[in-house]
C-alpha cells in the first residue's frame, strides 16, 4: 500500500522544465517575506496581529521544540485548530520540522478524527481545549489506543505550559537546526470531500502545492496590499491555496481571520481592517446579498469576492457586483488538485456563467462521455484531469485508486462539466455519490453505513435534495424493521461521533427501495419520485 504515488519521471521533468516545480520547501514564501518585509502584518486574528518575522520565528520555535522532544522528520501529525493565527503558525512549524500533518476541520468529531489517527498513525496531536472532544484528556487517550505511536499531545489553551501550544510557540533558543526538506515529497495531507465509506487523505507535495499557490497568487493579482478575509474553515483547500492564505503569505499580504462567514460578523471585520478580498461558498454569498438588500451598507474596501465550492446560481452571480460593489471571481477547485478561475479581464458574461478555466496550460482536462470518448465542445461529460498539481493517488487506498484514475493517470473528479472552445468549464452535475451541503461535502456511503448500524434499519440511502439556502441538503430514505423517529436516528449518528454537518436534514421512511436492474438501490428513482412528492 503506497502512502504517496509519484508523478511519472517524464512529466516530473516537464513540470520542472516549465518552472512549475521549483524544488523549494512550501515554507519558502514565508521565509522570503520574513527576510524582505519582517515587520509587515501577516495575520490579523481578533485583536492580535502577527508580523512575518513573528510567524517565522514562532514556527521555528515550535519546530525546534518538537524535534527536541523526539518528534522526527517523516512523522505524521493530526491537527485540529479553529480559525486562528496558530493554525498557520503550526502548519509552517510542522513543515519546517519535516512532519506531515492532516488538518481536520474544526467541526469534525470523533468519527473523523479516529479515522485520520488510524490511517496516519501520528506521533503528534495538536488540538484545542475549546473543542468539545478535547475539554479533558479522555479522547486523546482513546486515540492513543488506536495509534500507540501518539507520544505527544499539545493543546491550544491548556493551563499547563508543558502541553500548551502558545507556550511552545515562544522561542527559547536561537533559530533551531532544522532538517533538510525533500520538495518532491509529501508536505501534508489534504482532506477529500469523498464519496466512499471512510474519509480519504490526499498527499500533497511541496512542489505541486507550491506551484498551485504561486500561480494562483499571480492569477488573482495578489500584492503586499492584499487583505484577505478567511471566513471559511482554514484547512479547506480553497481558503488555504486558491490563492487562499498561503497565496497571500507568498505575496506578502495580510490574512484576516473570521470565525465564520456570517455577514453580521464579517462586514465589521472587513470595515475595521480594510479587507480587499474574500472567499466564500455560494450559501454564504446569499446571506451577504440579503444583508445588503436589508440595508446594511456594502463594504467600500472589498475589491474581489471569490465564490466557489458548490454550484453558484447565475442569478445570484449577477447580483454580486451591483449589490456588493466588487468584482466576482468564480472558483472551481478540488483538494485533489485542479483549480479553475474566471480571470479579472474576462467579459462579464463569462464571469457570471462559467466556473473559470484551469490555472495551468499543462492542466490536461478531458471531458468524456460515459463510454470514455472525448465530448465535443459544449457537450456535458465527465471531468478527468492530470497535471502539475493534481495528485496521483489517495493515501493507502489501492482499491479506490483503481477506479479514481485511468491507466494514464487521469483523475476522475466525479463532476459533470461542459467545456467551451476556450477551455472554460461549467459544472452541470455530478456522478459521485456525494451531497454538497453549502460547500460541505458529505459522502453518502459513509452516512449510509452508519445508519445501517442501527439495529432497526434494514436499508438506507442518502440523497441530495435541492435547498434554497444551502443548494443541497441531505435526505435519508430508510426501510426499517419497526417505526423509528428521526430524533432516534440523529441520536444514533451523533452517538457514533459523526460531524454535525453530515446529519441528514430529513428522514423519509418507505416500505421498499426501488432497485436498479442489477439490484442496487436506485437513487435516481428516489430523487425523482420520493423527493419530488415530499
Ligand atoms: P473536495 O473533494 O471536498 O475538495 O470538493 C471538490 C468538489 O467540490 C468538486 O469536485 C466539485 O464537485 C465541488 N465544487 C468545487 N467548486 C465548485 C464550483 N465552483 N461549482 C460547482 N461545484 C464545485
Ligand atoms: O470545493 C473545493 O474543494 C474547492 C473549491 C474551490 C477547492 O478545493 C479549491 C477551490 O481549491
Amino acid at each position: 500500500m503506497t502512502d504517496f504515488t509519484p508523478w511519472p519521471e517524464n512529466l516530473a521533468q516537464l513540470y520542472r522544465q516549465k518552472g512549475y516545480w521549483i524544488d523549494k520547501p512550501l515554507t519558502h514564501g514565508l521565509r522570503d517575506r520574513a527576510a524582505l518585509s519582517p515587520d509587515s502584518t501577516a495575520i490579523i486574528c481578533g485583536n492580535r496581529a502577527f508580523t512575518y518575522a513573528e510567524v517565522d520565528r514562532m514556527s521555528d520555535a515550535l519546530a525546534g521544540r518538537l524535534l527536541a522532544k523526539g518528534v522526527k522528520p517523516g512523522d505524521h501529525a493530526v491537527v485540529q485548530l479553529p480559525n486562528c493565527a496558530e493554525f498557520y503558525i503550526t502548519f509552517f512549524a510542522l513543515l519546517k520540522a519535516g512532519v506531515m500533518p492532516v488538518n481536520a476541520l474544526f467541526n469534525h468529531r470523533a468519527l473523523e478524527l479516529r479515522s485520520y489517527v488510524e490511517q496516519l498513525q501520528p506521533t503528534l496531536l495538536i488540538a484545542a481545549r475549546t473543542h468539545p472532544l478535547f475539554k479533558d484528556d479522555a479522547f486523546a487517550s482513546e486515540l492513543r489506543d488506536i495509534a500507540p505511536t501518539l507520544a505527544q499531545v499539545i493543546y491550544l489553551g491548556d493551563g499547563d505550559p508543558d502541553q500548551d501550544l502558545t507556550a511552545w510557540l515562544t522561542a527559547t533558543q536561537d533559530a533551531p537546526s532544522l532538517p533538510e526538506c525533500d520538495p518532491a515529497g509529501v508536505a501534508f495531507y489534504q482532506l477529500s470531500g469523498g464519496s466512499t465509506g471512510t474519509p480519504k487523505l490526499i498527499p500533497r507535495t511541496h512542489n505541486d502545492y507550491d506551484y498551485s499557490i504561486r500561480a494562483s497568487a499571480e492569477i488573482c493579482a495578489l500584492t503586499p496590499q492584499t487583505r484577505f478575509l478567511c471566513a471559511l474553515p482554514a484547512p479547506h483547500n480553497y481558503v488555504m491555496s486558491s490563492p487562499g492564505a498561503l497565496g497571500v503569505f507568498y505575496a506578502g499580504g495580510t490574512v484576516v481571520m473570521a470565525d465564520n462567514p456570517d455577514p453580521n460578523l464579517c462586514f465589521g471585520i472587513i470595515e475595521q481592517h480594510g479587507v480587499t478580498m474574500a472567499a466564500l461558498v455560494p450559501s454564504a454569498v446569499g446571506l451577504w446579498l440579503e444583508a445588503v438588500r436589508e440595508g446594511t451598507p456594502a463594504s467600500k474596501s472589498l475589491e474581489v469576492l471569490q465564490v466557489g465550492g458548490a454550484s453558484f446560481a447565475e442569478a445570484l452571480a449577477r447580483q454580486v457586483p451591483a449589490l456588493l460593489g466588487c468584482q466576482l471571481q468564480q472558483v472551481f477547485g478540488m483538494a485533489e488538485g485542479l483549480v479553475n478561475y474566471t480571470r479579472f479581464d474576462d467579459p462579464e458574461e463569462r464571469i457570471f456563467t462559467t466556473q473559470g478555466r484551469p490555472i495551468s496550460e499543462d492542466d490536461e482536462v478531458r471531458v468524456r462521455n460515459a463510454d470514455g470518448y472525448d465530448c465535443a465542445v459544449g457537450e456535458p461529460g465527465q471531468l478527468w484531469v492530470r497535471g502539475p498539481y493534481t495528485f496521483r493517488g489517495y493515501f493507502r487506498s489501492p482499491e479506490h485508486n483503481k477506479s479514481a484514475f485511468d491507466a494514464e493517470g487521469f483523475y476522475f473528479s466525479g463532476d459533470l462539466v461542459q467545456r467551451d472552445a476556450d477551455g472554460y468549464l461549467r459544472v452541470v452535475g455530478r456522478v459521485k455519490d456525494q451531497i454538497n451541503r453549502g460547500g460541505e461535502k458529505i459522502a453518502a456511503e459513509e452516512v449510509e453505513g452508519l445508519l445501517l448500524r442501527h439495529p432497526e434499519v434494514l436499508e438506507a440511502a442518502l440523497v441530495a435534495q435541492p435547498d434554497d439556502r444551502l443548494g443541497e441538503r441531505g435526505c435519508a430514505i430508510l426501510v426499517t424493521r419497526n417505526p423509528l423517529r428521526p430524533v432516534e436516528l440523529r441520536r444514533h449518528l451523533m452517538g457514533l461521533g459523526i460531524a454535525e454537518y453530515k446529519l441528514p436534514d430529513k428522514f423519509i421512511f418507505v416500505e421498499t427501495m426501488p432497485l436498479t436492474a442489477v439490484g442496487k438501490i436506485n437513487k435516481r428513482v428516489l430523487r425523482n419520485t420520493i423527493l419530488e412528492t415530499q
